[in-house]
């Protein structure tokens, strides 16, 4: 097998999904080395595989074979191996139907309701066929008496009755990490049935919210006319149920708590603050005084700055000077996401620019720092994405920056950890609005940085986090409007009612971390596989 020269205990749980969660680094002279990987899902289990010493994981390294030796790859497994992770290596027109074909440009934009956005293409089904059977083969020497197994999300769906066929008894989980679409939208797949075929091999079938579930079991009725009963089972043959249930995912919250009080994400924070004028900082103590905004709005508006600048009296700069008396400290928002259309950056950015348009009060006081996390580079969608939000950030900049001060700090790179709790730490309005969101970890990660403390948060009730985060400012990531008001009223709120709203939905992730998610998953699953031998042994 792939372990035979590591040491590496053989496993009890084997999670597979599509990336593993670390990636190879380096080269062949320096030697290759392995860094975590950014996105939901490693973000979630990760820590559950990092401390169960008999997980194993499964997945695609993501790597392109052609540019590796057998030695190199070779190497390559081994440093996987270490970290209890098996490789697998697709070629590249595996990776361009599977991947980049029918998970990313089918089934990613069909569960989010982008159906305009999904493309049905008989040659990357067949792909993603194909490759759902790699996986089912390098399985299957992996698997052993005793062995629990747990897929996840999309990319996967035809692995659990592929696994079911060779393995019958094997007990079995599935979670899908973005939403399940209602029927009606479901329906409109070509290959809708064999999917649901392909899920229903597993004794498990998660999802992260009831209606995600719901929508499932609708399906299901209506396209293979299988009913489940009142416990969510659905009878799939005479010794065997498949359950459906909702497994809401959760952060690890002392590590995001911890993390942003560690000293460089303290540093960031003081950064960012200073930068936008919020505590007095050694270069920008004097520029960015309310005063002087007003002076520079007041000349900005005036055109010919010049002329003006040496006049004691002009009265547009006396009024602003009086304003300046009553302006309201500044303050910063924050956004964190992979670049995504789902995420709903577009929309975002012109609620943000609507509210400084619709309260010029703010101009000079309020910084958005927006971190847009590079996805999916070399699908055309994204490409186009990249465009849109790189010119409504220039719009924005350019229309509304004074002289000392520029509304959007925009960073499109991938940070590590303590920079994006700093960031976090820094905000006192999160604006967290997904299009469309299985969960959204974002919102719960910024409540954990601001553990006790105030901070807003503006969520999106097109995602499973709003189930949870009750107390949150929930808009409609499609309502210009709706968003403009709740970000001004976000950033207008008292600490102390912040604070008040923060703690009720902070003990609420406190309780249902990404550690106690897994954990009661795989129970689940051990209740469901024993029930399921009980009742076969009754037989
Ligand atoms: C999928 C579902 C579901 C982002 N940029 C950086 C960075 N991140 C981290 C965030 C967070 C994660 O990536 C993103 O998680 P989300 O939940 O917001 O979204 P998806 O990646 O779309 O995840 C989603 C999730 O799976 C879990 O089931 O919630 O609905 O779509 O952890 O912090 N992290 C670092 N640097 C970055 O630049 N270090």
């Amino acid at each position: 097998t792939f372990l035979d020269d590591a040491e590496v205990v053989v496993s009890r749980l084997i999670i597979v999904s599509n990336r593993l969660p670390v990636s190879l680094d380096g080269d062949a002279e320096r030697g290759f080395s392995l860094r975590q990987n950014v996105g939901g899902l490693a973000t979630a289990i990760g820590p559950y595989h990092k401390v169960h010493r008999d997980c194993l994981w499964v997945g695609w390294s993501g790597i392109d074979l052609d540019k590796y030796d057998a030695e190199q790859i070779r190497s390559i497994r081994e440093a996987y191996a270490r970290r209890r992770c098996v490789p697998l290596f697709l070629a590249h027109d595996e990776v361009a139907g599977y991947y980049s074909g029918f998970s990313n440009d089918t089934l990613w934009p069909l569960f989010h309701d982008f159906s305009h956005e999904a493309v049905f293409e008989p040659s990357t089904w067949g792909m993603y066929q194909h490759v759902n059977r790699l996986f089912a083969q390098a399985l299957e020497p992996l698997v052993h008496e005793g062995d629990t197994v747990w897929i996840q999300d999309y990319h996967l769906m035809l692995l659990p009755q592929m696994l079911r066929e060779r393995f019958p008894r094997l007990p079995m989980g599935w979670f899908l990490h973005v939403p399940f679409p209602s029927p009606e939208i479901y329906r409109s797949l070509p290959w809708n049935r064999e999917l649901l075929d392909g899920v229903l091999g597993a004794d498990l079938i998660g999802f992260h919210t009831v209606d995600y579930a719901r929508n499932f079991l609708s399906s299901v009725e209506l396209l293979l006319h299988i009913r489940a009963d009142d416990e969510g089972r659905i009878p799939m043959t005479t010794d065997r149920y498949a359950t459906v249930d909702a497994f809401p995912i959760g952060i690890d919250y002392d590590l995001y708590k911890r993390t942003a009080r560690s000293t460089l994400a303290k540093a960031m924070k003081r950064g960012i603050e200073e930068v936008s004028g919020k505590r007095p900082g050694r270069r920008y103590a004097t520029s960015l005084t309310a005063e002087s905004n007003a002076v520079a709005e007041a000349i900005t508006k005036e055109g010919t700055w010049w002329s003006h600048y040496a006049h004691e009296e002009l009265p547009e700069l006396t009024l602003a000077r009086s304003a300046a008396a009553e302006y309201k400290p500044n303050k910063v928002v924050v956004s964190v996401d992979r670049l995504d259309y789902t995420k709903g950056l577009p929309e975002r950015l012109k609620a943000f620019g609507r509210m400084l348009e619709k309260y010029p009060e703010w101009t000079g006081h309020v910084t958005y720092y927006l971190l847009a996390t590079p996805s999916r580079e070399n699908v055309d969608t994204y490409r186009h994405l990249k465009e849109q939000v790189d010119q409504l950030v220039g719009q924005i900049n350019g229309r509304f920056s004074l002289l000392s001060w520029t509304p959007i700090h925009y960073i499109t790179r991938s940070l590590p950890i303590k920079p994006v709790c700093g960031i976090y730490a820094a905000g006192d309005v999160a604006l967290v609005t997904p299009l469309r969101d299985g969960m959204n970890l974002v919102a719960k990660e910024y409540l954990a940085c601001h553990d006790g403390r105030d901070g807003s948060l503006v969520l999106s009730d097109m995602c499973g986090a709003a189930n949870e985060l009750t107390e949150a400012f929930i808009v409609n990531p499609y309502d210009t409007e709706a968003m403009c008001e709740a970000l001004h009223s976000a950033l207008e709120i008292s600490p102390a009612e912040s604070r008040r709203r923060n703690i009720a939905m902070q003990a609420r992730i406190k309780a249902r971390t990404a550690a106690q998610w897994s954990a009661t998953f795989l129970d689940a699953l051990g209740q469901v596989t024993n029930e399921g031998l009980a009742d076969r042994r009754l037989r």
